[in-house]
């Protein structure tokens, strides 16, 4: 399969560790995911899915207290702790590998360690980098193959000296005490035992294509960002945005919208390119041009619906793994709260456990069949609004890049950036708020800089100052913008209806980046002006645009005193350029009459 020598003693060197009874390396060949399924449906790993109403799908549980990321247990193993920076969790590579290999040692006894060649991005494009992954999961093996391009392919472009990340993946016996998910950049190598779910054990996904990518793109010149990308076509053009949101805020549903009624008429189209990375590299023409280097989408399954993304449920019909969902056993299908049509009569919970909707517990709340970080893992190819630059080794040029939060207060549905550098700042302190109706403590402010806190590789101080730097040598940036979905009124309602209707925002964006759209520059960015957004078809009540689209002078001098305090975690690594916009921030916001 390869002759690839470095490759083959690393293998070697790791079955030594864990001891696997056999070692299979995957060709990525339909035999052998035929094969693999009928291994995992023997073994109880999955559940094959109604044939006829579900072809292709299976049904898989986690371990029950394997349900989510850990970023407690997440480590960046650098030489210099300073090189991991304020935001991460620390560990010497030396101490990070000796207390993982005691996890490793002799755990795949029994078991037998796949080998998966894959590539993030389109193999061979000039974006993209190649890993292969161990792991003793046949779970992972069959997700690997549809969050990327895997098998034969990789290891034939891989040729006998390329270069590759190294991740080593093992359930050992999934004990969260012997958990742990190690990153070692200088190696280039990535090290994930004791858990079996997606966000940890996929390692192309979050441990490379964000972790070990953004230290990677800070050497060579480029951009790892947590961030769908769409395209919004109209009249045979497509524009490219790309969209940073904090895990849970919608990404999957903005990336494949569906136009509301109001704008039909208007022959809109979003495509898709990516729902949740984007590599971004400057092309030939002086603009960045972007890939996603995932082939497939691990979305969450609880809300989503018709409403809220038709396209996403369309996308998972066939080929699709679903994890820790309602089982009906009737049927042999899926179902999920604030999913589609009635729950089932007759079902089993994400736990195993005989469920009925409407069930409780003690105190009398409702007991979720579905965990609420339940999946479904679905190649995009499947989605009806799969963009054809999919696989397209350019990528697609990228005219506006847009960061969110989840802000009850304060932040206005949308405003434009006054240059890269202040773009970067609004990115730089975007932040999700806890709400009453939500999450518990009111107004509790998480900062998620570029949505990337839980998966920027290395020093957040220098990965600010990587973007300050790509924006002075890219010729022609993106304009960048910040939106709010989530402004409540002061009742705590929602002002904006969300979903579909964003398009009217996209739209506006789209319109600034031609040179058009009506603004009104205000403190911190350029806002709609009054009429700016096409709001036909959508009557909100009587002065909503208003509340929406607000910039309070006084709310912002708050938020910044709180911006200031953030910036001091980076002490001297934090760039001057940011400390500049924050005085210039200020400064205008003073110069606002009382
Ligand atoms: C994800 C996440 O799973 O951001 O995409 O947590
Ligand atoms: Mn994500």
């Amino acid at each position: 399969m390869t002759d690839h020598a470095k490759l083959k003693a690393w293998v070697d060197d790791m079955a030594q560790l864990c001891q696997p009874d056999e070692v299979v390396w995957l060709d990525g060949s339909e035999q052998e995911r035929k094969k693999l399924e009928d291994e995992a449906v023997t073994t109880g790993e999955l559940l094959r899915l109604n044939e006829e109403k579900l072809p292709g799908c299976f049904y898989h549980r986690t371990d029950p207290k394997d349900v989510a990321r850990v970023e407690n247990l997440t480590f960046i193993c650098t030489s210099k702790e300073e090189d991991a920076g304020p935001t991460n969790n620390w560990m010497k590579p030396s101490e990070g590998y000796a207390k993982a290999s005691e996890i490793f040692k002799d755990s795949m006894k029994g078991r037998t360690m796949y080998v998966i060649p894959f590539s993030m991005g389109p193999v061979g494009s000039s974006f993209s980098k190649i890993g292969v992954q161990l792991t003793d999961s046949i779970y992972v093996c069959l997700s690997m193959r549809i969050m990327t391009r895997m098998g034969q392919t990789v290891l034939d472009a891989l040729g006998s000296d390329g270069e590759f990340t190294k991740c080593l993946h093992g359930k050992a016996d999934l004990n969260p005490e012997r958990r742990l998910i190690l990153h070692f950049p200088e190696d280039n190598a990535i090290w994930s035992v004791g858990s079996g779910y997606g966000g940890n054990a996929l390692l192309g996904k979050k441990c490379l294509s964000l972790r070990i990518a953004s230290w990677l793109a800070k050497q060579e010149g480029w951009l790892a960002e947590h961030m769908l990308i769409l395209g919004l076509e109209k009249d045979g053009k497509t524009r490219y945005i790309t969209a940073a949101f904090p895990s849970a805020c919608g990404k999957t549903n903005l990336a494949m919208l569906i136009p509301p009624e109001g704008l039909k008429h208007k022959g809109y189209k979003i495509t898709t390119v990516g729902d949740d990375i984007a590599w971004l590299r400057q092309g030939p023409d002086g603009r960045l041009w972007a890939v996603n280097p995932e082939n497939g989408f691990f979305g969450v399954a609880p809300g989503t619906n018709s409403k809220s993304n038709p396209n996403a449920l369309a996308t998972a019909q066939k080929n699709t793994i679903f994890t820790n969902v309602v089982f009906d056993t009737e049927h042999k299908t899926v179902w999920w709260e604030d999913g589609e049509g009635e729950a089932p009569k007759q079902a089993l919970d994400w736990l195993g456990r005989p469920w009925k909707e409407g069930i409780t517990y003690e105190d009398g709340k409702p007991v979720k069949g579905a965990h609420p970080n339940s999946r479904f893992t679905s190649p995009i190819s499947q989605c009806p609004a799969a963009s054809n630059k999919i696989d397209d080794p350019k990528g697609v040029p990228i005219d506006a890049m847009i960061f969110g939060g989840r802000r009850a207060r304060l932040a206005p549905l949308v405003y434009e950036t006054l240059s890269w550098d202040h773009g970067v700042y609004a990115a730089a302190t975007v932040a999700s708020e806890r709400t009453a109706a939500q999450y518990g403590k009111q107004g509790e402010v998480r900062r998620d800089p570029m949505a990337m806190l839980p998966f920027c590789g290395y020093n957040m101080g220098d990965y600010f100052a990587h973007w300050i730097k790509m924006g002075k040598k890219t010729p022609k940036p993106p304009k960048i913008f910040h939106v709010n979905w989530f402004r409540r009124d002061k009742d705590n309602k929602f002002l904006w209806p969300g979903f579909g209707e964003n398009l009217r925002v996209l739209e506006w964006v789209i319109e600034r980046c031609e040179g058009k759209g009506e603004a009104e520059e205000t403190p911190i960015g350029f806002v709609p002006k009054k009429g700016a957004l096409d709001m036909t078809g959508l009557d909100l009540p009587e002065g909503t645009m208003e509340q929406v689209l607000e910039v309070n002078p006084e709310e912002w001098k708050a938020e910044l005193e709180d911006h200031k305090k953030f910036f001091e975690k980076f002490g001297s690594k934090l760039p001057k350029e940011l400390r500049e916009q924050l005085t210039a921030l200020e400064e205008r916001l003073a110069a606002v009459p009382a």
